[in-house]
């Protein structure tokens, strides 16, 4: 070998090692949302990332909904929102994701925000949001000498392409949901005594990095006219849970139980009776059942909320976890 052919080599090498120990800050994003913030993409985006050891990933928010980035100890059982992660520090100094440390942004309701953690230990990451449960992802942290697969634009353009196939819905399963469960779509009621607000549609999409899922955050009859004496029920399609909150809804959160006047009927919906627009009633969270996996108590989930309306008038009520999108409706009780 000649004298420059080997000096080239061995420069080459030097810049190859050199690049693999300059730790990346990679970017990612979390949520989007539509402009009248009723379409809420619940993702991380994208979800599985590679990255080296010594690396950070800086996640910007993306919606008025609240998320929040997550990574739990090895084998620790997840935590509600409200609980997190007690002592850890959510920002400064910037967080270590490792396999001994649980690291929690807590909740973030401010498009823009960011959150930024560093990792160094190599390891595959877990990545959770604490408050809805199909939203996660995968971080590969993997040896600085292991070459990356792919560089931030392939990731910048994956996580455009799959935020446009959430938030515009490209396979048109909301409308169809919604159709499919509309009490007009066939012109009879499937509660023939029943009025119904179809309350939420979702969808979740399955990756190799875990689970996306896209939420129609809006009561879709939004204003029903009822007779004295007749009841409405509200039926949750969503991936997300909801409420149907009448008067005061100050401080609650998905955590917060049913008032004390609601009751179950006999096939496990929720009933309570609203003769007043000072009345204060709140359903609780109406939401599918967490699904039976390992490890997992069996309970039924409620999705099904009625009201019964003795007194004509008008009756204004809201998602109390989701009012600031414009998840609100009213009855109109005739005599
Ligand atoms: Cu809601």
């Amino acid at each position: 070998m000649r004298r420059t052919s080997r000096w080239l080599v061995v420069l080459g090498t030097a810049i190859v090692f050199s690049q693999a120990l300059v730790a990346e800050s990679w970017q990612a994003t979390v949520g989007a949302q539509s402009t009248d913030k009723g379409v809420q993409v619940l993702a991380f985006l994208p979800n599985e990332i590679w990255i080296h050891t010594g690396d950070s990933i800086t996640w910007t928010f993306d919606s008025d909904e609240a998320h929040s980035v997550t990574f739990l100890k090895t084998g620790q059982a997840r935590p509600t929102f409200a609980a997190g992660c007690p002592g850890t520090t959510p920002m400064s100094p910037t967080p270590e994701v490792n396999s001994s440390t649980c690291v929690n942004s807590g909740l973030i309701t401010t498009p823009g925000m960011t959150y930024t953690v560093v990792f160094t230990s190599p390891g595959n990451y877990t990545l959770l949001c604490l408050l809805h449960v199909n939203q996660t992802g995968i971080i590969h942290v993997m040896d600085p000498l292991v070459p990356l697969p792919h560089d931030q634009d392939f990731y910048d353009r994956q996580a455009s392409l799959e935020q446009r196939d959430l938030l515009y819905d490209r396979d048109g399963g909301l409308p169809k949901k919604f159709k499919e469960d509309s009490p007009h779509s066939d012109g009879e009621n499937r509660h023939a005594h029943n009025h119904l607000v179809v309350t939420g549609a979702g969808e979740i999409v399955a990756t190799p990095g875990g689970a996306q899922s896209v939420s129609l955050m809006r009561f879709m009859q939004h204003s029903v006219t009822i007779h004295a004496g007749e009841t409405v029920e509200w039926d949750s399609s969503d991936v997300s849970g909801h409420s149907v909150t009448f008067g005061d809804d100050t401080g609650i959160t998905p955590l917060t139980p049913r008032s004390s006047n609601v009751v179950a009927d006999s096939d496990g919906a929720l009933h309570a009776v609203v003769s007043s627009t000072s009345d204060n009633v709140h359903s609780g969270r109406i939401a599918p059942a967490p699904q039976e996996r390992t490890n997992l108590a069996s309970v039924p989930g409620v999705t099904r909320f009625r009201v019964t309306f003795p007194i004509p008038g008008t009756y204004p009520y809201k998602c109390a976890f989701h009012d600031g999108l414009g998840m609100v409706g009213e009855v109109i009780v005739l005599p």
